[in-house]
């Protein structure tokens, strides 16, 4: 089974990350901001993986909780990820949801690239400032080692917006982690190395 954890402390934030992938289990979110509970929660569930993150700010500043967030997230899931033998590693999805229509395409083969263009105008959603979605992804690609390419193809309901892209890039990245059929266990790459 893969499952990776993580921790960070600093002086702004301190967090917890559990990743464990291709399993219906426990999902349990607390970061302390309603929006990214939500948004990790639809990720871990349409991902199905398990994940349990807790995050505390030290600072009180948002900003720093969404980016540690990411980036022990992320780790988590490069340890869960191990060697990387064996999997898909490249996946995609299109997700609709009401008005919104997203895209992601993940490449889990170690290059930490992230390219998002979620089509908002809304400058917070709920408690979450929507500047902090393209900090996130590339937190995120940073420390789990994988490149995402995100766009928002339609709708208008930033909420909508932002949801189906988290939806989009869970079953993408769940189809990238996935055994490969054309891998065998082996390594997803000719040139020998991740
Ligand atoms: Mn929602």
């Amino acid at each position: 089974m893969r499952s990776g954890s993580s921790e960070r402390t600093t002086r702004e934030t301190v967090v917890r990350a559990t990743i464990t992938l291709n399993i219906s289990g426990n999902r349990e979110i607390a970061t302390g901001q309603v929006m990214l509970d939500h948004l990790l929660d639809q990720f871990a569930f349409h991902a199905g993986c398990a994940v349990e993150v807790t995050a505390r700010s030290l600072d009180s500043i948002a900003h720093h909780v969404v980016e540690d967030v990411a980036l022990t997230l992320g780790c988590a899931l490069s340890k869960a990820l191990d060697d990387r033998c064996g999997i898909a590693r490249f996946g995609s999805a299109t997700i609709a949801m009401d008005d919104a229509l997203a895209r992601a395409a993940v490449d889990l083969g170690g290059r930490p690239y992230a390219r998002t263009d979620f089509g908002l105008t809304a400058q917070r959603v709920e408690d979450l400032d929507t500047v902090m979605l393209p900090h996130f992804f590339r937190s995120f690609a940073s420390s789990a080692g994988l490149t995402v390419h995100i766009d928002v193809l339609h709708g208008f309901d930033p909420h909508h917006c932002i949801e189906a892209s988290f939806k989009a890039f869970a079953q993408a990245c769940c189809m990238a982690w996935s055994p490969g059929l054309a891998m065998s266990g082996a390594l997803p790459s000719t040139k020998g190395l991740l």
